[in-house]
């Protein structure tokens, strides 16, 4: 038990947290990884929210609010909202393990926000600069900024039993003089938890160049808008994310307190109005801290923990270097990472870009923990296709390391996403695409589930209409995430194809695989087999039990198309007449009337990717007989698109399902699903005429080529652009980039048997195809400020999702693809 007496900051030494496996070699691995990691923004549904990797722990938060009037508190800032008015609001440069720059550039508040964030190099510590700039014309605009920080997990110990028992194991105070209404110092909390041990975090006044709002008479000694003023308060865990509708109901008592007192509010000016009260007497473990400026204005936020050594401590004197320091370091990182090739090599702004989309991309990384919400008993059959309605419990709590699609309107973990996700940052930092891989092969349970879309914990759950809560352990999602693994493990074999291509010198200098050193992080995994094979080794029992769930529970009734011994067919179970999201091509257009006999194309195909994965781990582990099996498999699945997806009459692959008559049919909606066996690489190379075929789709404009993109769905289909217009019409930018790279596989592992003119066309495709999609999505981007979930195929136009980083991102992967092949 720790007493308040016992936390005086320079006496205090927290014990290191004892890691057993320190001396072999995937220990020190995880160490050095994890430590460079356990800080970050990592509460990504904020426009900037600080969290550790660690359950129950220290949530900080950022709110800022215009203060020219009383309406504008109508705009206060927090939670990242699709519909916010921002010209901006991205990571232009930003490295998970040190830290970058946030441009929010906000045109309701009439400023940009400027936001740097560093850490320590041993990672337990960090700090922010935090600075307003206004835009032209709004010289003198007023702005409150507030910064709350809150500690969960407090007073509740556990003992051996698990039984709750009143010991506190952490928290948070704010140390400032007490009884005195405002300050002109920093205002400086302290805290501690078990895991963090004991630290310090001061938020600044900042430069004696920032200025207050002054032409006000002030009303109350308690308003001085030059002070920095705070709040604290005692909350449960779970609730300190809900430090805004806190601090919104606060400040009204405030301001009805106010009125009563001074009459109208209307007569008060508004940055004093909207000013916070201490009422609390500075006890709880969340608090608020508000400063209030007139035009340009800038503070910092420095998080100290005991632990870090004075030489690597982050001060108010040198954050300014090291957040230079930082940018320079992703820059350089970047440059190493990615080369974007012609045309994309020349002009400045397609890097700016390309850093833009990398840094978002990865200001995603999120830290979620929390219960979910599970239906164990739903059987999927005839009577569900209609409609059904899933009832959840709740299980967990799970905790998840992720990246999220687009962090205003689905920060959360969704499973096929983030294989394409990863996909660019393999190439930036291999060893934290393995972190996020773990995280999520570590939610495969018993049966060999993962659920597709991550909701954990009240806030989480708060951002999604109640009927999409629940999640089945019937319904599965494109495995992408296997091949991602099997990806890893091959670039191990083949080192060149990720990490530092520009100076492939350093990716082959292998170390000894005995000690690391901090600046190999990101490499680690490619210089030191060792530390993957050991993983794979220990993971692959449970991914083998996932292959098994994934076939079993989507096994088709495949004795209807009486195929022998060949079982290789499969159906997506949760399906409506409408929608299946568990494709996740929700409305594209299926088999009607829905028939339990059906099959679909696009599973098989992932059937087929999820077993070469397989496979290739087998092999990568000198599994023999493991490696006969998935090859057997594999076999049978590339069968089986022909035998029973390959339609002679619509010369394409289709969905296969039974007549009134039990007769076979197929029924063909040509556009992605009829891709599937191309996009997978699963057409054998030598089959040219189903080459062509898929050449001769893409390649048509009456079908699916657009001048911006792969369209979704055929301009001949009868559904084009048809209801929600989801999938069937928009271009998806991972599904092209798919495209590119198999038309790049099938040219350049192409046979004797392809005509001159194949190949011909199959060059002039990918060129127009990857500077169409490419040009489009940066005239977008310079014209919303933004990247988004879909492009228009008829005008180009962004849609969906606003800052839709996640598959959006693989514009980098398109970018740094050759120009001709
Ligand atoms: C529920 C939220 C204001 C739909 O990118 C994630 C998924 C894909 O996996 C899937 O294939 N998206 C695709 O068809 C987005 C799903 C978002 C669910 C939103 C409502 C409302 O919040």
């Amino acid at each position: 038990t720790l007493s308040k007496a016992e936390t005086k900051f320079d006496l205090y030494a927290a014990e290191e947290p004892v890691n057993d496996e320190i001396n072999t070699v995937s220990g020190q691995y995880s160490q050095l990884s994890n430590d460079s990691l356990l800080w970050g923004p990592y509460r990504s549904s904020l426009y900037f929210g600080i969290r550790p990797r660690i359950p129950r722990s220290l949530l900080s938060g950022l709110m800022w609010f215009n203060v020219d009037s009383y309406d504008a508190i109508g705009n206060l800032r927090h939670v990242y909202e699709q519909g916010d008015n921002m010209k901006k609001a991205n990571w232009v440069s930003y490295d998970p393990r040190t830290g970058g720059r946030l441009v929010v550039s906000d045109q309701d508040c009439h400023i940009d926000v400027i936001i740097d964030f560093v850490k320590s190099e041993d990672g337990k510590s960090w700090g922010t600069k935090i600075k307003g700039i206004p835009h032209a014309g709004y010289e003198k605009v007023k702005t409150s900024f507030v910064w709350y920080s809150g500690l969960e997990g407090e007073g509740e110990g556990k003992d051996e039993y698990g039984n709750k028992v009143p010991e506190r194991n952490g928290y948070l105070n704010l140390d400032n003089k007490k009884n005195v209404v405002g300050y002109d110092e920093n205002v400086k909390l302290s805290g501690i938890s078990e895991e963090l041990g004991f630290f310090e975090l001061e938020i600044s006044k900042g430069p004696k160049s920032n200025k207050h709002p002054t032409d006000a008479k002030l009303l109350d000694p308690e308003l001085d808008t030059s002070k920095s003023h705070h709040y604290s308060l005692t909350v449960p865990d779970d609730h300190v994310w809900k430090a805004r509708d806190i601090f919104m109901t606060m400040l009204m008592e405030s301001v009805k307190e106010l009125t009563e007192k001074y009459g109208d509010i209307q007569d008060f000016p508004p940055e004093q109005a909207f000013i916070i009260r201490d009422l609390q007497n500075f006890e709880g473990n969340l608090h608020f801290v508000q400063n209030v400026f007139e035009g340009k204005c800038e503070f910092d936020i420095i998080f100290t923990n005991a632990l870090t050594p004075e030489h690597d401590r982050i001060t108010f004197d040198n954050i300014k270097t090291k957040a230079d320091k930082a940018i320079k370091a992703f820059d350089k990182k970047f440059r190493q990472s990615f080369l974007l090739k012609a045309p994309y090599n020349k002009d400045k702004t397609h890097d700016v870009f390309a850093k833009e989309i990398l840094s978002g991309l990865l200001g995603g990384l999120s830290y979620f923990y929390g219960d979910h919400l599970v239906d164990r008993n739903t059987v999927f059959d005839e009577d569900s296709f209609e409609s059904y309605q899933l009832q959840g419990s709740s299980e967990g709590p799970h905790e998840l390391f992720t990246l999220v699609p687009s962090r205003p309107f689905f920060p959360r973990g969704f499973y096929w996403d983030e294989g394409f996700h990863l996909l660019p940052l393999l190439r930036y930092d291999s060893d934290l695409a393995l972190e996020v891989v773990q995280s999520w092969f570590n939610l495969i349970d018993d049966d060999g589930w993962i659920a597709r879309e991550q909701i954990l914990g009240p806030e989480l759950r708060s951002k999604v209409p109640e009927q999409f809560q629940v999640q089945s352990p019937e319904i599965v999602n494109p495995p992408t995430l296997m091949l991602i693994f099997s990806e890893l493990l091959e670039s191990i074999q083949n080192p060149s194809t990720y990490g530092n291509i520009n100076e492939p010198q350093q990716v082959l200098d292998y170390g000894d695989g005995k000690s690391f050193d901090k600046k190999d992080l990101g490499l680690i995994i490619i210089k030191n087999p060792e530390v993957m094979t050991d993983y794979a080794q220990k993971i692959y029992p449970k991914l083998k039990t996932h292959f098994d769930w994934f076939r079993r529970t989507q096994q088709g009734y495949i004795e209807e198309f009486d195929r022998g011994t060949n079982k290789e067919g499969y159906r997506w179970r949760g399906r409506t007449l409408t929608h299946c999201l568990a494709s996740g091509l929700d409305d594209y257009p299926r088999v009607i009337p829905a028939d339990i006999a059906e099959l679909n194309v696009d599973l098989l195909s992932w059937v087929g990717v999820m077993t070469r994965s397989m496979k290739s781990i087998a092999r990568f582990l000198n599994y023999e007989e493991d490696f006969e099996k998935y090859q057997k498999i594999e076999k049978d699945i590339v069968e089986n698109l022909d035998n029973l997806h390959w339609s002679d009459s619509e010369k394409t692959y289709c969905d296969l399902s039974v007549d009134d008559n039990d007769e076979n049919k197929h029924i063909c909606h040509k556009g992605y699903i009829s891709l599937f066996p191309f996009l997978t690489k699963l057409t054998p190379v030598d089959d040219v005429a189903k080459i062509e075929q898929f050449v001769d789709l893409i390649s048509d404009p009456e079908e699916l080529w657009s001048d911006y993109g792969i369209r979704s769905l055929s301009k001949s289909n009868e559904f084009y652009g048809t209801e929600e217009n989801y999938w069937r019409s928009p271009i998806w930018i991972h599904i092209n980039s798919l495209i590119l790279e198999s038309l790049q596989h099938y040219s350049r592992n192409s046979t004797p048997l392809m005509s001159k003119d194949l190949k011909q066309k199959i060059s002039e495709t990918y060129k127009n195809l990857r500077t169409n999609v490419v040009n489009n999505i940066i005239k977008q981007w310079k014209r919303t400020g933004f990247v988004w979930e879909q492009y228009d195929d008829k005008t180009g136009k962004a849609k969906g999702a606003k800052n839709f980083l996640g598959w959006t991102s693989t514009v980098l992967i398109i970018m740094n693809m050759d120009e001709t092949i």
